[in-house]
């Protein structure tokens, strides 16, 4: 397949709520997208980079100069015969990963296309829907926490991770699981604790959490590992995750029990089916991550979700959730809990094209 031409965008999509985490305050999103041709198809990838690395480090400034100035100059008039022979050609620029998956998992849309297949069963998927929960941004008050759980529930989500941080944890995760004895529940910290905090997590392990994600540094396994070793409750990493490498070593170190799998928090397809491997070969559970992702990145999401390591409900929920209105045609919604997988060559989502020209912030055209 050889990439003729790209077309990147920044896009501004206002969030209907407001999410708030650990490491800040969420009301819009900033969204690096990218279209490939190639032999009269499309192919569409979109960033998860913020505007400020608050998450992990990279940036939609930074990641739009690499693949404008980089990686698309690179790519472009090549004859790629697959997405590896891409990721190889990317490998000798280190890190980066958000920034190539951009174009990486773009690629395996032209490519899914180009052999007229959905994506998921070029990546190997072996089921038709997803099972979806919710991720439930800090709220002002405990009664509005209850509150948002019990809509969640009432909607069908299957799992619902409350964000934590220190001062906002057990109490909250205390009267959410009075109140809902019988939900899954999890939390998620984004690296807002140290080590000195090992009381205060240690009380969490009363809570019949699922799992509780990413209490410490965003970049830690060994920390992790060490906690692992003193409390019941599995640990799920996600900030820490950026690679294949990082997760054969959080596996040996036994840092986490469970992987939320983000696939371009890790450089794209290619090197989530390699994570996945491994993680099935070791028994760690996986579950799709989110990062508020439009229709593009979600119904990426959703291919890989069809895996069979993926035994936990996702960060996959409703786009009506989200956007009043979405970046793509097809409404992605979940019903009783279950998120139907697009349909239709590659990922099976195409451009509102008026739409996404309404919310462009930047464009640019990039030819061979
Ligand atoms: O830590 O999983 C996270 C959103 C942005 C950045 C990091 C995270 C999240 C979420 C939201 O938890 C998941 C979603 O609904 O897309
Ligand atoms: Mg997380």
């Amino acid at each position: 397949m050889r990439i003729e031409a790209a077309e990147l965008r920044i896009l501004e999509l206002p969030l209907k709520f407001r999410f708030e985490t650990s490491f800040g305050v969420q009301t819009k999103r900033t969204i690096l997208l990218l279209r490939l041709f190639g032999e009269g198809l499309e192919g569409l990838g979109e960033g998860v980079m913020e505007r400020l690395p608050l998450y992990r480090e990279e940036t939609v400034e930074g990641a739009r100069y690499l693949l404008e100035e980089v990686f698309l100059p690179r790519l472009l008039g090549q004859d790629l015969p697959n997405p590896e022979a891409l990721a190889e050609a990317l490998r000798p620029f280190r890190g980066n990963p958000m920034a190539k998956a951009v174009v990486e998992m773009a690629f395996y849309d032209l490519f899914a296309k180009g052999l007229g297949k959905p994506l998921w069963q070029v990546l190997g998927g072996v089921r038709t829907r997803v099972e979806v929960g919710v991720s439930l941004g800090i709220q002002p008050t405990v009664e509005d926490t209850l509150r948002a759980v019990e809509k969640h529930l009432q909607e069908g989500y299957r799992r619902i991770k409350l964000k934590i941080k220190p001062g906002w944890d057990y109490e909250v995760l205390k009267a959410v699981r009075q109140a809902f004895p019988e939900a899954t529940l999890t939390a998620d910290a984004n690296s807002a604790y140290r080590m000195a905090d090992l009381p205060r997590l240690e009380r969490l392990d009363e809570l019949g959490l699922d799992y509780i994600e990413q209490p410490l540094g965003y970049d830690d396994l060994l920390d992790h590992a060490r906690l692992q070793a003193r409390l019941k409750t599995p640990i799920c990493l996600d900030e820490s995750l950026t690679s294949a490498e990082k997760a054969r070593k959080a596996i040996e170190l036994r840092a986490g029990l469970v992987f939320n799998l983000k696939p371009a928090r890790l450089g794209g397809h290619g090197e989530s089916l390699k994570v996945h491997a491994l993680a099935e070969a070791a028994g760690i559970p996986l579950w799709m991550g989110g990062m508020l992702e439009a229709g593009v990145g979600r119904a990426h999401n959703l291919h890989l979700a069809t895996l069979r390591g993926f035994t936990k409900p996702g960060d996959v929920s409703s786009a009506s959730r989200y956007w009043e209105e979405d970046i793509v045609e097809e409404a992605l919604e979940a019903e009783e809990g279950l998120m139907p997988v697009p349909e239709g060559p590659g990922i099976g989502v195409t451009l509102k094209l008026p739409f996404v020209e309404r919310v462009t912030l930047w464009r640019r055209y990039v030819s061979a």
